[in-house]
Parts: structure tokens; sequence; C-alpha cells
């Protein structure tokens, strides 16, 4: 009699027990990630009179909440809670915008309770802020940059499925490590490499070295991995950055003048994008020797988007102690110059920087 009564309760206990196990399995499974959504403004926030505006709008018009309920489909993915950081035009960026947003996600990702961080964002700034991000967010958790290239008013309107891509690609532990990643028109591309190349159709950003990989019905496909040092790896931290030096770009092109380098004699460095493989006029080349006596960093970039600028090879750059910006184009060497001036003004250090940046 009492065998038999200790074995059904040891049966009612071990059955207790699966059914704790099940529930608190399929809970488990039911937990999903946390993803904070930055929102700045830009397209992926525009608004325009009528769906057949696709390229005549307002952008930075709705805000992050409206952004996140227009996708229901988000919910299923993660656990997603936003915030307006800014709501303006990317063009409008400045320097103290780049180190707000760096601080904001650099605090973010130090969060337990984050496990990714999506940033929607003007397009036609977006390469430089997600490259600025790469150089200097110590994570390896994904921080993912987005935005379209028609408003959501806009028949055919991109930004919808671009920012679902985004929250699939954050909520995805293959992306951890891989530094900041920019999804838009169902690829994948490296904050580092990618640039805006077509200023009105929907597949508009492209890098010369190939995207990372795809993201398709939410699930992200990998061809490769950036080589070049990012995030956990930089030398460069946002916590300790509060100022960006005056870096500024001058366009080379036939008949240019001095008068522009000259304007920018006060600044820490010159970005040229010059023509060719970072070439410079004759008459320009003394008035960058003056500049670099005075201290200025003279940089070569080029105009030409593809391709890498040789050192030494259209200009003696050893001989005149001037720096080449690689494959950088000019917009990303002005903001790479800017995040090594932080810790350097050695022309050798600066070269290092931009081979391995
Ligand atoms: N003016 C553009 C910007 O805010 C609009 C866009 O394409 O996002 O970058």
């Amino acid at each position: 009699m009492l065998l038999n009564s200790s074995y059904r309760i040891f049966n009612l206990a071990r059955a207790l027990l699966i059914c704790s196990a099940l529930l608190a399995g399929n809970a488990w499974a039911q937990v999903k990630p946390n993803i904070v959504i930055l929102a700045t403004g830009g397209t992926i926030a525009g608004a325009g009179a009528s769906a057949a505006n696709s390229a005549t709008y307002q952008a930075a018009k709705v805000p992050v909440d409206k952004l996140i309920a227009g996708v229901p489909e988000l919910k299923d993915v993660a656990s997603v809670r936003g915030e307006q950081v800014f709501q303006i035009a990317s063009e409008s960026f400045t320097n103290a915008h780049l180190l707000s947003l760096g601080k904001r996600v650099s605090a973010l990702s130090k969060q337990a309770d984050v496990d990714g961080i999506v940033i929607t964002h003007g397009t036609d700034t977006l390469e430089e802020t997600a490259f600025f991000l790469n150089l200097t967010v110590h994570t390896d958790k994904p921080i993912v940059v987005v935005g379209s290239m028609r408003p959501g008013t806009a028949m055919s309107a991109d930004g919808m499925l671009n920012l679902y891509n985004a929250v699939n690609v954050a909520a995805n532990p293959s992306a951890k490590g891989k530094g900041v990643l920019v999804t838009m028109n169902d690829e994948i591309h490296s904050g580092r490499d990618v640039s805006k190349m077509i200023n009105i159709k929907t597949n508009a950003f492209n890098s010369q070295w190939g995207p990372l990989g795809m993201i398709v019905e939410g699930k992200s496909y990998w061809f490769r991995a950036p080589v070049k040092r990012h995030t956990l790896q930089s030398e460069f931290d946002i916590d300790t950055i509060d100022a960006l030096a005056d870096v500024d770009v001058v366009y080379g092109y036939g008949n240019v003048p001095a008068t522009g380098y000259e304007a920018f004699s006060k600044d820490k460095a010159i970005i040229n994008a010059g023509t060719g493989n970072g070439s410079v006029a004759d008459r320009i080349v003394p008035v960058l020797q003056a500049l670099r006596a005075k201290g200025v960093h003279i940089i070569r970039s080029a105009r030409v988007p593809d391709g890498f600028v040789l050192r030494n090879s259209e200009q003696p750059d050893d001989k005149y102690d001037w720096v080449v910006a690689h494959d950088h184009k000019p917009q990303k060497a002005r903001i790479l110059a800017a995040v090594a001036l932080t810790k350097t003004s050695d022309s050798k250090e600066l070269q290092r920087v931009f081979m391995e940046y």
C-alpha cells in the first residue's frame, strides 16, 4: 500500500517537473532579442504630398513610434523600442550630431537589456555616420544603420522592408562582431565600405568591394567579413572623444584655383578630392606644400569613386610628408582623419591609420 502511494507521488512530481520544464522552455523560446531603434530623421521618416511623389517630399517628419507601428511584423522578430535622437535631414548633420549619436549608441551597447541597435538615418550622409560609429563604438553587438530612398507615402516605398531587414540583422547573433552594418535594398554592407552612389534609385548604395551579404525574408546570408579594424579592435573610443578637429575637402578639377585650399588653412587636415589617382595640379602643389609647412596635413583622396590612391605614385608623398587616403572616398577620409587626429598629428601615424581602418 505504502509502495503504491509513494509511486503515485513520484509520478506526480515527475509530471510536474516535465510540465514546468516545457513551460520554461517554451517561454525561453518566446524570449526575443531586445532591439533599440534610434531615429535621426531622413527620407525613411519622410512624407510626400501624394503616392506619386517618390522623389519630392519632406524628410524628417514621421516620429519613431509611427515608424515602428508602420511595420507590425517587427514584433515577430524582436522586442523593439524607439528613441527619437534627432529629426533632421542627414545633409544637416554636424560633428556634434555624430558625437552625440555615437555616445548614445555606446551607452546603449553596454546595457545588458540591449541586444542590438538600429539607427534610422537620412541617406545623404548615412555612410559617414556608419563609418564614424564603425571606428569609435566599442561593442560586438550588431549596430545597423538604415535609410530609404522613397518616403513611406510613396508607391513602392522601400523604408518598411529596409527597416524590417535592419531589425532582423540586428537581432541575429550572426551579425555580431562584423562592425557597423548598413542594410539597404536587401543587401548588408559594411559601414566602412558603403557609399550612396545613385541619388534617386532604391539600389543607391554600393560598396566597391561588394556587400557582406544579403537579407531575404528576414534571414541573413553572409558571403564576406570585414578585414579592416573596427569597433572592438579600434584604438579610437567614442567615450573618450569630445571634439573632432576641422578637416575639410577640396574638390579637384581642371582650372581649380588655390582659393579653396587656402580657405581651409586653419584646418588640421585638408582632404584633396583629386582627379584620377589623387592627382594634384602642378600650380597647386606649392600651395599644398606651404600649407603642410604651416602644420596642415595634406591627405590625397580621389574624386574617382573606385580603386585606391597609391602612395608616391602621382605625387612624392614621402618627400612632401603627405598622406594618401587609400581606398577611402573624400567624405570618408574626412571622418577617418578627424577621428585619427583625436590621437595623433604625426603624418606617419596618420598613414598607418588610413591603411589599417
Ligand atoms: N535629404 C536626404 C537625407 O535626409 C533624404 C534621404 O534620402 O534620407 O539624407
